[in-house]
């Protein structure tokens, strides 16, 4: 006896330990830390190639930035729905943050319901499934008796590949997983839900690995990878955005999605793809992609462990060589089955049982082999996962220069948290790989949507905090045609009165323009907000309008500007003086016209009482002064030469009648400079002058201040307008004019950086500083071919230090406060020309204007803005903007000529 169990014992032990065989088989997918770390190796290339923008295109791991800036940071809060969908659940949420106090994080509350996605809707139409998630949404807000009506912020978790331009913008790339409803892709899914639930409220599209990083760092803030390992696979963390070339700026870092599932779809890992990975790719839905996944995710484990033992069995190295139907069917073993073959207790049992249920008779020996099958699928899917990993958390430590890094991945997914073996062996492979790494595994408790509502609540604070400071802006139709109705008002208001009014319509005894038969040489004068220019100006004969016009350009000094009139008016005489001997017609006693760009009352075309300083004028004993006198005298002062100002006009008046000369149409002349204004030829009946039209120079720049304005005027523009140096005057410039606009730009964004959504807020010395953000800045921040990184550089000129996201906004700003202007300026167009149609009594009417300035020559969207409402305010006029090419100076010159000519003509 004692020699039959001594022969079963040796033969027993002869008899192979059914692993092993399983270990030949499968050799190829056991792989060892050299092949593992080849691996990471590889995938970091990947991730490189995918960041940088030459190789983004062909890159296999996408490497998607999540436009998601940093962790959570204890200051979220709000109420907000959430839509989880793309895992094995779809779930509608109800997610409250509480802010936290102090170092205390703040509490989450979350109600959650699941709903079955139908099969069906998985491969139906992309609307149809939206649709679904409406009909879920609606009835979860039933169920919770959360009112339908009330807005309410939503955070949309989607589990697939999308190309985000912002938290609220993703294009859909491409479906994985189960998932493969047709008509979405390249559309983005943030309008698709929103067309679906009819809702705007869609505050932030993230992925599920960045609301799982998310949801972890509200616990953990060194929670800065997240890692999901589920149906499907992928991991997202915090890359340096100077590494992100898909998104401007190098300032801090973005969450960026690795879809590591796709690695390997170039074929980056073709060595290390066996038979019966070709096979499950071959048998998906999706061939040749995500690769990496169907080697790692939930939805493949337990089809590759079927094909496995399928072909052992086929091999009959497995139940004798009985294959069933069952073991033949595709999905007949899941990843559940995988897990549970590998319990600790009841692995065994497990195995028995699932093989049984496949119609499989196994032998303890088969049920081990299974086992460890099982084992070896599930093993290589957790070192595939240590790998890619191991390749991010390496990364990391090289971008930020650690010897060590101490950081957690936040984790979530079924096959982690459902796979009895699963998370021990993962944690053990990253730790080995890379040992420099002190890596915390946090388990999501409770699902990403608590991290989409996170993201939802940052970008509800900017998104509120910036509306709350420029809606303001934001001028509705109604509002426009109100400014109007108001500025004509005011025009018909200043006609009719003799005294002060907001809107002066002054004459300027201009009424005749030009009609190319003016002769000879002129010099012009042309004091505009900036500089002041003297003009030689030629009319010749022969070929129409040949002018020949020589100028130079003097800088007007603020303390010039600001100082007594009589250095003012002494500075342009020695102005005039060195350009009269620059040109060489010291004593041609030329006649001049001059362009005086302040309002002024004239009693004729020569004389001109200056009624108040505007822009940066303040010079002293000038107001109510004629200012042709105040330059004769500074002229006589010199006592070196004379001059014969026939004409003083205003740079409106200068500006139509330059442009005047090109196009017979043009009646309108105006500024949009460091100042604005507009003239326009009126009736005769205005004011009480006899003849059949006269040019009025409106100075509309003193619109509302009778407080018409004051429902549109913002707090920012009271405090600009406190700040200048003529308060409670020109109100209307205050809102629309280069002067200005850079200090309401400024007022702005101290209120954001004290709001602390700027510049870290950090409010600057260079921040507080009055005049510091000229209006020049908004054209070059403005333009559209001005990456955010000019901002930056913009804003750095100005000694601001910004982030990407702060020149974001600066651009959002200046764009607001110069779209206004514009707007405002086409609504006060909008009057001039209507009541010009409506004076004639016309049902339609074409008329040109010219214009001038700065603001309107060189911002890159003010004319367009301005051409559009004029053109919807006043839809009966066909209004044609003429830019003038040599300013108001040339309109003063031929006013002299026109002057002249018309003298001539009363003689004859
Ligand atoms: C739970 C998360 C969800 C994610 C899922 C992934 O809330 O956003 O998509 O985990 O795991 P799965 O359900 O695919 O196993
Ligand atoms: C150029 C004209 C001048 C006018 C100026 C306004 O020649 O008369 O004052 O435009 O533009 P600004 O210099 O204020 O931008
Ligand atoms: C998707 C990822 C997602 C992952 C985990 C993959 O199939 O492409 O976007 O994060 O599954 O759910
Ligand atoms: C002045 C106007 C001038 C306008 C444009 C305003 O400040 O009051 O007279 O036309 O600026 O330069």
């Amino acid at each position: 006896m004692f020699a039959v169990h001594l022969v079963s014992f040796f033969f027993s032990k002869l008899q192979e330990d059914p692993t092993k065989k399983v270990d030949r088989f499968l050799y190829s997918m056991c792989l060892n830390d050299g092949q593992l770390s080849d691996i990471s190796a590889r995938f970091q290339a990947e991730m490189k190639k995918g960041l940088s923008i030459e190789s983004n295109a062909a890159a296999a791991v996408k490497m998607l930035p999540a436009h998601v800036r940093s962790t959570p940071d204890g200051t979220e809060k709000g109420q907000f729905l959430a839509l989880d969908l793309g895992g094995s659940k779809f779930k509608v949420l109800q997610v409250k943050v509480r802010e936290g106090t102090g170092i205390r994080k703040g509490e989450v509350e979350m109600e959650e319901q699941t709903y079955p996605v139908p099969r069906e809707l998985l491969s139906g139409r992309g609307t149809e499934l939206f649709d679904h998630v409406s009909k879920c949404l609606k009835d979860f807000l039933h169920e919770k008796n959360i009112s339908l009506e009330k807005k309410h912020p939503l955070a949309f978790t989607f589990s697939f590949p999308c190309e985000q331009s912002s938290l609220n913008k993703a294009l859909f790339l491409n479906w994985s997983k189960h998932y493969r409803a047709r008509g979405l892709q390249g559309k983005d899914m943030i309008q698709a839900l929103r067309e679906a639930i009819d809702r705007t409220g869609v505050l932030a599209l993230v992925n599920d690995t960045v609301a799982t990083m998310m949801t972890c760092g509200f616990d953990d803030q060194h929670c800065e990878v997240g890692l999901i390992i589920g149906t499907g696979t992928n991991a997202c963390y915090m890359e340096e955005m100077r590494h992100v070339d898909l998104v401007e700026g190098d300032e801090g870092r973005m969450c960026v999605n690795t879809e590591w599932g796709a690695f390997g779809d170039d074929g980056a890992l073709k060595d290390y793809i066996t038979e019966f990975d070709r096979d499950v790719d071959a048998a998906s839905s999706n061939p040749g992609r995500q690769i990496f996944e169907k080697m790692v995710g939930g939805m493949y484990l337990g089809e590759l462990v079927r094909l496995v033992v399928l072909k052992m069995a086929k091999q009959g190295l497995l139940f004798d060589g009985c294959v069933s139907d069952a073991l033949r069917t595709k999905g007949r073993i899941t990843t559940a089955n995988v897990a549970a073959m590998e319990e600790y207790k009841n692995g065994l049992k497990n195995t028995r049982d699932i093989l049984m249920d496949l119609d499989l008779t196994p032998s303890p020996d088969d049920c081990i082999a299974v086992q460890h099958v099982s084992t070896i699928v599930s093993f290589r899917s957790s070192n595939l996962v240590a790998a890619g990993l191991a390749a991010i958390l390496t990364r990391i430590q090289q971008n930020r220069n650690l010897r060590t890094l101490r950081i957690t991945v936040g984790v979530d997914g079924t096959v982690y948290k459902t796979h009895p073996q699963y998370p021990k062996r993962l944690h053990k492979v990253v730790r080995r790989l890379v040992p420099d790494c002190h890596v915390r595994f946090l388990l999501s408790d409770s699902g990403s949507s608590k991290g989409a509502a996170l993201v939802a609540a940052v970008a509800q604070r900017l998104a509120s905090q910036r509306q709350k400071s420029l809606s303001p802006f934001t001028l509705s139709q109604g509002q426009l045609q109100l400014v109007k109705a108001r500025m004509r008002v005011g025009l018909e208001a200043g006609l009719r009165s003799k005294g002060p009014s907001a809107i002066k319509m002054l004459p300027s005894f201009v009424y005749h323009r030009p009609n190319g038969t003016e002769r000879g040489k002129y010099l012009a004068l042309d004091l505009g907000g900036t500089n002041f220019r003297a003009l030689l100006v030629h009319f010749k004969k022969g070929l129409q309008q040949k002018t020949r016009l020589y100028h130079k350009l003097y800088t007007i000094p603020l303390e010039i500007m600001q100082g007594t009139g009589e250095d003012l008016f002494d500075y342009l005489a020695a102005c005039v003086s060195d350009f009269l001997d620059y040109m060489g017609v010291k004593h041609a006693h030329l006649p001049t016209g001059f362009t005086f760009s302040f309002p002024c009352e004239q009693t004729s075309i020569a004389t001109g009482t200056l009624v108040s300083w505007t822009k940066g004028f303040k010079a002293t004993d000038c107001e109510g002064h004629d200012v042709v006198n105040m330059l004769q005298e500074a002229i006589k002062r010199r006592n070196e030469f004379d001059l014969d100002i026939a004409a003083v006009v205003n740079d409106t008046v200068g500006t139509m009648m330059s442009c005047a000369y090109e196009d017979p149409q043009c009646e309108i002349g105006l500024i949009a400079g460091t100042g604005t204004n507009v003239c326009y030829m009126e009736e005769k009946k205005a004011g009480d002058v006899e003849t059949e039209k006269m040019c009025i120079n409106t100075e509309w720049g003193g619109l509302g201040d009778d407080g018409s304005l004051d429902d549109i005027i913002t707090p920012y523009d009271i405090e600009v307008d406190k700040q200048s140096l003529n308060p409670g005057k020109q109100r209307f410039e205050k809102l629309t004019s280069g002067m200005y606009l850079g200090e309401v730009v400024r007022q702005v964004l101290l209120d954001l950086t004290r709001g602390g959504l700027l510049f870290r807020g950090h409010v600057t010395e260079t921040l507080k500083t009055p005049g510091i953000f000229q209006t020049k800045y908004l054209s070059q921040i403005e333009s559209d071919h001005l990456a955010l990184l000019q901002v930056r550089s913009v804003l750095q000129q100005l000694g601001l230090e910004s982030t990407c996201n702060d020149s974001m906004i600066v651009k959002e700003v200046c764009g607001a406060v110069s779209r206004r202007a514009a707007q405002l300026c086409g609504a006060g167009m909008a009057a001039v020309v209507d009541k010009i149609r409506e004076n004639r009594g016309l049902d339609h009417l074409n008329i040109t204007v010219g214009v001038d300035g700065a603001l309107y020559k060189q911002h890159p969207h003010f004319a367009g803005i301005l051409h559009d409402t004029a053109k919807v305010l006043a839809p009966q006029c066909n209004v044609t903007f003429l830019p003038s090419e040599e300013g108001s100076g040339k309109g003063a010159a031929l006013i002299t000529a026109v002057q002249k000519r018309e003298g001539q003509n009363r003689k004859d």
